[in-house]
């Protein structure tokens, strides 16, 4: 089966993951979280998994051993996996679907579905309703709260998506559906085209005179393995992944009316609308009518619309209802940093510590990129998962980055560390080290649970550091994952604004930290900003696109980020201090 880039090895890793969900049912130990980080780092893989089983490589991709490679070969040639169905039929019909509630773990669903004959989420949601949980052995009234509770998050509450791993699905059929005769326009649109930083559905909006043509050819995209919902307007599929995809058509007239509507945000469209109802005019997918006379006034281009309520056209990025509307009435809307401003990345990572690529292939794939220079900011000794630098190896890392600059590639690397925060706000590497560097990142990989107060101490105390240049992922989030940590993003700002240290928007799709709320918070307390794609391998650098959708997003302008400027303009701000 033909697959769109990024699904196959989002499927590969949904298989390993539901392995892991089977085994820890069963009670089995070590090896669920063996085959759940396989699956995490195949998540995240940034080519083919397919492609990598060909050519025998699965053993590079880390936390793969020869026993889970022999699965992912299996998986990538057949499309199923023996081992995962006949843990499957090992299992009680339903209870797989128990554990997916908030609080039901393998051992309480196993004594459901034994003891009360449960086996879907109705089953136990009529049984805990008429009470018959609660007098299960380990169960109890509250528990019996807390499943109901359960049940309920789990019908409202819809999964989300990285943006990061969505953009790439999502362009690959806004490319297909391009290509087709029948189509005349096609555009990304909803949180998509907004660039946030999950995405709940795909929305895609086309314009055509014969929209079955396009209907027929969207449930028949590969990777399409369910349809929702079909009609000559509006069509819903779901893709291998799980995420659902909604295409609208509507005819060219009604493009860019549309276009504005299912772009949103929703609390954009309500306070753009109130500005259409002061006129006595109607605003909605269709178009902007005038009530008076049903004369249509703007309908075929977005800008039109916006033009003919008075307004700048607004970058999508923006449309959140956070002031943007009045900054669009008064001509003040934000200059936001470009796409192709970024001239170089101050977050990259080799093999020297958990990368995968050497220093040399990253500098050559920042070239392809166009850039000017990159950062090499492994991490420090203390970090020990990430096989952190001592001193020494670091020293012998500036040897072979000196080196490389001499052979005189177009792109410059610079020397840098991401030291480690201590619980006292110390780093981990000497003065007279940090000295020598180009780029010092500081940031917090332990202790997350201090109080806001400590915490931002703690940051502030690393900034008072005269050698840190940037303080990194300055939360600590992983979205979809980890809460950030308590920390007060406006007084680490203004600290930052004072002592000349940089905040990162780091960059990778899970990160996204600062986010653009805080960005934009910390952009009005004064401080100035760094992009970095905290790249692990070679096309991880690419990740830096989502970094400048946060900046966009948070209102930045070229101007607030270090990394628009060339070298001698960007070492200029970072030895000013
Ligand atoms: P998501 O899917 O949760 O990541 O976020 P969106 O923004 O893509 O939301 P979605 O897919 O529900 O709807 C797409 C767009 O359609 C949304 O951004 C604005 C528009 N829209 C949806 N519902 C409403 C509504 O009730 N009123 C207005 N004015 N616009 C709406
Ligand atoms: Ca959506
Ligand atoms: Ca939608
Ligand atoms: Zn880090």
């Amino acid at each position: 089966m033909e697959m769109l880039p990024g699904m196959t090895n989002l499927e590969v890793a949904a298989i390993l993951h539901e392995v892991a969900d089977l085994l820890e049912i069963k009670g089995v130990r070590f090896k669920p979280h063996a085959y759940r980080r396989a699956a995490m780092a195949i998540e995240t893989l940034p080519e083919d998994v397919a492609d990598v089983a060909r050519e025998g490589r699965l053993g590079d991709i880390p936390g793969v051993g020869r026993g889970i490679a022999e699965k992912i070969e299996e998986i990538v040639k057949t499309g199923r996996l023996a081992y995962l169905e006949s843990l499957r039929r090992e299992l009680p019909a339903g209870v797989q679907e128990l554990i997916r509630i908030e609080g039901i773990g393998p051992k309480k669903a196993t004594v459901l579905t034994r003891d009360l004959g449960i086996r879907s989420i109705d089953d136990l949601e009529a049984a805990a309703k008429a009470g018959r949980i609660r007098d299960l052995p380990g169960f109890g009234e509250k528990t019996e709260q807390n499943i109901l509770a359960g049940i309920r998050m789990s019908r409202t509450a819809k999964e989300r998506y990285l943006l990061g791993y969505i953009l790439p699905i999502a362009r690959e059929i806004e490319e297909r559906l391009r290509g087709l005769d029948a189509v005349r326009q096609v555009s990304l649109a909803g949180s998509t085209r907004r660039r946030k930083e999950t995405i709940g559905d795909l929305d895609i909006l086309a314009a055509s005179a014969r929209p079955e043509e396009v209907m027929e050819a969207f449930v028949a995209l590969p990777g399409v393995v369910r349809v929702l919902a079909r009609g000559t307007t509006k069509t819903s599929v779901v893709l291998a992944t799980g995420i659902q995809v909604d295409l609208r058509v509507v005819e060219e007239r009604q493009f860019g009316a549309a276009l504005q509507y299912f772009t949103g945000s929703k609390e954009h469209n309500i306070a753009l609308r109130k500005l259409a109802i002061a006129r006595n005019w109607r605003l909605n997918e269709y178009g902007l009518v005038d009530l008076a006379d049903n004369r249509t006034i703007a309908g075929e281009d977005e800008a039109g619309v916006y033009r003919a309520l008075g307004l700048a056209w607004i970058e999508p990025e923006l449309r959140e209802d956070r002031g943007e509307l009045e900054a669009a009435r008064t001509g003040t809307l934000p200059d936001i940093v470009g796409y192709d401003a970024i001239r170089g990345d101050l977050h990259v990572h080799t093999r020297w510590s958990e990368g995968v690529h050497s220093i040399g292939d990253m500098a050559e794939a920042a070239t392809a990129l166009g850039y000017e220079y990159i950062a090499i900011c492994d991490h420090a000794e203390t970090l020990h998962i990430a096989r952190g630098l001592s001193p020494e190896r670091l020293a012998n890392q500036m040897r072979e980055i000196e080196q490389i600059n001499r052979e005189g590639g177009s792109v410059t690397v610079l020397t840098g560390t991401e030291c480690n925060i201590g619980m006292d706000g110390s780093v981990d590497l000497p003065d007279s080290v940090l000295a020598d560097l180009d780029v010092v990142v500081a940031s917090v990989h332990s202790g997350f649970k201090q109080p806001e107060r400590a915490m931002t101490e703690r940051v502030v105390t690393a900034m008072h550091n005269d050698h840190v240049d940037i303080i990194g992922h300055p939360t600590g989030r992983i979205l979809l994952t980890r809460e950030p940590y308590r920390i007060d993003i406006a007084a680490v700002a203004k600290n930052a604004a004072v002592l000349g240290v940089l905040l990162e928007i780091d960059a990778f799709p899970g990160r996204l930290d600062l986010s653009d709320v805080n960005a934009r918070l910390a952009r009005d307390a004064g401080a100035r900003f760094s992009l970095g794609s905290d790249a692990h391998n070679r096309e991880n650098l690419r990740y830096m696109e989502f970094g400048v959708a946060t900046a966009r997003r948070g209102w930045l302008t070229a101007d607030d980020i270090a990394n628009t400027r060339p070298l001698a303009g960007l070492r200029e701000l970072l030895t000013r201090r």
